[in-house]
């Protein structure tokens, strides 16, 4: 049966600020305390929707997680009404605060990593929530977005959402970022490529001196084992601890794959030339066809510039007429180092014929770019039938999910707009408005 690639894009949700919690991204760090545009950030994830659909890709919603999340606070002792919680922890540690408002859900290639059933030694397309439990406001997501993706891949015969890895720092996962999937094209078998920042086992493997490593080779190969891959087909790529210090916490940031297509830079990986012949010869020997890998060197472009650029975190796609096309941040046309790289890209003698570029700069601030704000999922026909249809992207969705965003979010937040009452009220209306435009109930959605 037939399979397509859809794209999950996180509706960016009504609370999306700059607190700068995220420590070892720049982008984060470097917007800490500025002013947001909650309602222009997610018009521009609309946009990215928009565009994607319209080249004739899948393209479904996830809605944003329910924030503030005051329980959250409650939980760790600040008590009184709403108004006293969050007033109390503005004044004690204004980091609480912001994470229980932090619109992070919006980059759902953090949700979960999903395996295509066609992958799968039972057949169902099996996805794993992220725990994300390598930073404190990512932390509080995976409970309730479990709950979102069992309302909308609900058919047990076709998918299996499996419960997040333990939240231990030996198994910290940050779903798809970490994960890339290879394959002739996406309606057949493909290999797995699961990318780990630490080796928490053996001590003796090389780790980032200076930002935190977010995935672990044990929650890599736990998921590898919960989704039921063949060893086969799974592989284990170190990431470069030098491009985690220079301010790549996800391998996202410096690589993309799409089918046969793997876009990365030199200094992704560890033993990087070796591992990737590995890769190559595997994925020859398995499918009969071979493996383009677009390598990047530092020469061409240094890490500082693949960073600010986010040239790497594009999307790669296929189009209906088998091309490929790099949909790239606005930041790729600014850099002219990241722009001179396009022209290589799109070289004849690869498959990739066409460069893109969104505006996506309210996310970007906070280090994301246009493939952190989709999980991808590649759906079969009965599949695409058997998820929640509310979800899926269509003119008429787009033209009511506008409308809500126009009648519902702020043009601007202020770091301490995060203590006003009215917006906790206005962020728990937009969920429920939402919840009836996406028809699912607005229980889950308001305890999500
Ligand atoms: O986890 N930023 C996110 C960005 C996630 C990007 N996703 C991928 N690369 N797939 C993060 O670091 C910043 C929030 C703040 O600082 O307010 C933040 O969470």
């Amino acid at each position: 049966m037939s399979a397509r690639e859809f794209n999950f894009d996180g509706l960016i949700g009504p609370t999306h600020n700059y607190a700068g919690l995220s420590f070892g991204n720049v982008a984060s760090a470097s917007h800490q305390n500025t002013a947001s545009n909650p309602r222009a950030a997610a018009l521009q994830g609309l946009e990215k929707m928009k565009f994607v659909a319209d080249l004739g890709i899948g393209q479904c919603v996830l809605p944003p997680l329910r924030r503030p999340r005051l329980e959250f606070l409650r939980g760790l002792g600040f008590s009184g009404s709403d108004q006293q919680i969050v007033d109390k922890a503005y004044r004690q540690c204004p980091a609480l605060l912001a994470s229980c408002f932090s619109a992070s859900s919006m980059w759902t290639a953090n949700a979960a990593t999903v395996s295509p059933s066609s992958d799968c030694q039972d057949g169902r397309l099996h996805l794993t929530p992220a725990n994300l439990s390598s930073t404190l406001h990512r932390s509080i997501e995976p409970p309730s977005t479990t709950r979102n993706l069992r309302a909308i891949f609900s058919d047990h015969e076709q998918f299996v959402v499996h419960d997040p890895l333990p939240s231990q720092s030996g198994l910290s996962d940050e779903g798809a970022a970490n994960h890339t999937r290879l394959a002739p094209a996406h309606d057949q078998e493909g290999v797995e490529v699961f990318v780990f920042g630490v080796d928490t086992i053996d001590r003796s493997a090389p780790r980032p001196g200076e930002f935190p490593a977010r995935q672990t080779l044990l929650a890599s190969q736990a998921v590898a084992r919960n989704h039921g891959l063949p060893m086969e087909r799974a592989f284990f790529l170190h990431q470069n601890p030098a491009a985690i210090d220079a301010g790549v916490f996800h391998n996202d940031v410096i690589c993309v794959g799409n089918e046969n297509v793997l876009l990365c830079h030199e200094l992704a990986f560890v033993d990087q030339d070796r591992q990737l012949k590995r890769l190559s010869t595997e994925f020859e020997k398995q499918f009969g066809s071979p493996l383009e890998v677009i390598e990047l060197s530092a020469k061409e472009l240094e890490l500082t510039d693949a960073v600010s650029s986010y040239l790497f975190n594009s999307q790669l796609v296929t189009l209906a007429n088998g091309k490929m096309t790099l949909i790239c941040p606005l930041e790729c046309k600014e850099n002219p180092r990241a722009n001179r790289c396009l022209d290589k890209i799109v070289d004849e003698s690869n498959s990739i014929e066409k460069v893109e570029f969104l505006n996506l700069r309210q996310s970007m601030n906070n280090g994301g770019g246009p493939a952190c704000l989709r999980l991808r999922v590649v759906l079969t026909e009965e599949q695409q039938a058997g998820i929640h249809q509310g979800i899926v992207y269509s003119k008429k969705l787009h033209e009511d999910l506008f409308m809500w965003v126009e009648s519902n979010y702020r043009e601007r937040v202020e770091p301490s707009d995060l203590r006003d009452p009215a917006l906790i009220r206005e962020s728990y209306d937009a969920i429920s408005a939402l919840a009836r435009i996406l028809d699912l109930p607005e229980s889950v959605l308001l305890d999500c």
